[in-house]
């Protein structure tokens, strides 16, 4: 039976759903979703596996004792051609006796990159490619820039007063709402690593944890960039490293307290400095690029994202503004000051604004 151009987005809108459940678990793997579809009837689906294994589409089919005639498959992302520590996707798929194959968007990987669909098409697979292409695409955003020799996926998160002041109150820690602050912890569960400096540390003593019921598990790696060591060793980042991986890029590992962080479990990195005294931040996005992650989230503070803001370095700055102004005097930090400015500037245009109650959420993209 030959399907709809309805029909085919419906179930790949399904597939790239499932897929986004996964992103920011699956390693240096992008998250992928498949759904195998018989008769207009779901029979089976898969994701990236935690880690980066099993593959979607092996997941789907091994589900499945029998493939009915007519099968397809809908994959969010070409089927991979080559054998790494998966098997080949494409291969599989042409054995398994499926009718034909939907992609999304062909792999960005230059060692995959159309010859998964070819394997297909030479098994006598029909292929069918670009079905809500735009959405698959901005899932393996960062995986996409990585394996193309650019740094991952950087997004920032900002929290604010009406007025961009990012500095809490004294009467109220928390400048955003409860629906504000879930939405955060939603942003930590989907990237592979959350970037603060040594400041925050100092100053806040964060955990970084992703507090959501039940998502606990889904705590990103945590970095600090602390150029002169200074993360206090009593701090909670380090006291919880064994339990939480926890990375230190500073610009001299010999350094008394060296030890002291190890022995607490922590990784320390070197990394050159610029000019400026402060550590090259492509440098260490470089670094975290070989580690495989594909997305990195900027907590703060204000001048640690400027830097990353000014360095060309971020695309998605997501923006929780309370509708209030701070009830105290009114004052932005010199951070803050260039925060405002940079995301304002013409490099960033908005691309979703979201009713958060009395918050507001607006999502910026790199022009
Ligand atoms: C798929 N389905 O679910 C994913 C794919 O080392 P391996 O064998 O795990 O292969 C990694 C590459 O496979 C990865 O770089 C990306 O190009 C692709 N990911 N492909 O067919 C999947 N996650
Ligand atoms: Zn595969």
């Amino acid at each position: 039976m030959e399907f709809s151009n309805h029909d085919d987005s419906f179930f790949m809108n399904y597939a790239i759903r499932l897929a986004s459940r996964h992103v920011g678990l699956t390693g240096e793997n992008p998250s992928v979703g498949c759904v195998l579809v018989s008769d207009k009837k779901i029979i089976s689906y898969g994701i990236t596996g935690i880690g980066g294994s099993p593959h979607a589409e092996f997941e789907a089919l091994s589900k499945l004792k029998k493939i009915p005639k007519g099968t397809i498959a809908y994959v969010s992302l070409e089927p991979c051609s080559h054998v790494g520590k998966n098997p080949a996707c494409a291969s599989l798929l042409a054995m398994s006796g499926i009718a034909k194959v939907v992609i999304a968007t062909k792999d960005p990987n230059p060692v995959i990159n159309g010859n998964g669909i070819e394997i297909l098409k030479n098994a006598g697979i029909k292929t069918k490619l670009g079905i809500c292409e735009d959405l698959a695409k901005d899932i393996i955003y960062g995986f996409s820039q990585r394996v193309n020799g650019l740094h991952p996926e950087v997004n920032i998160k900002v929290a604010s007063y009406s007025d961009g002041i990012t500095v809490p109150g004294d009467k109220d820690p928390w400048i955003t709402n409860n629906l504000s602050r879930s939405y955060g912890h939603v942003l930590r569960s989907n990237h592979d690593a959350i970037v603060v400096g040594v400041n925050t540390v100092k100053t806040d003593d964060p955990n970084l944890d992703c507090r959501l019921p039940g998502m606990n598990q889904r705590t990103p790696f945590k970095v600090i960039i602390d150029t002169n060591l200074r993360t206090p060793v009593s701090s909670s980042l380090v006291k919880n490293a064994k339990k939480n991986s926890l990375i230190i890029f500073t610009k001299l590992l010999k350094n008394n307290r060296i030890n002291e962080y190890k022995n607490n479990g922590v990784e320390v990195i070197e990394v050159e400095t610029e000019d400026n005294g402060l550590l090259n931040l492509k440098n260490v996005l470089d670094k975290l690029s070989l580690k495989g992650f594909n997305r990195v989230l900027i907590e703060g503070g204000s001048t640690l994202s400027s830097s990353f803001l000014e360095n060309n370095l971020v695309n998605f700055v997501y923006w929780f503004k309370s509708n209030e102004k701070k009830a105290e005097e009114n004052f932005l930090t010199n951070g803050d000051k260039s925060l405002n400015k940079l995301i304002k500037s013409s490099n960033f245009k908005i691309k979703d604004s979201i009713s958060l109650m009395s918050n507001k959420l607006e999502i910026y993209k790199r022009a």
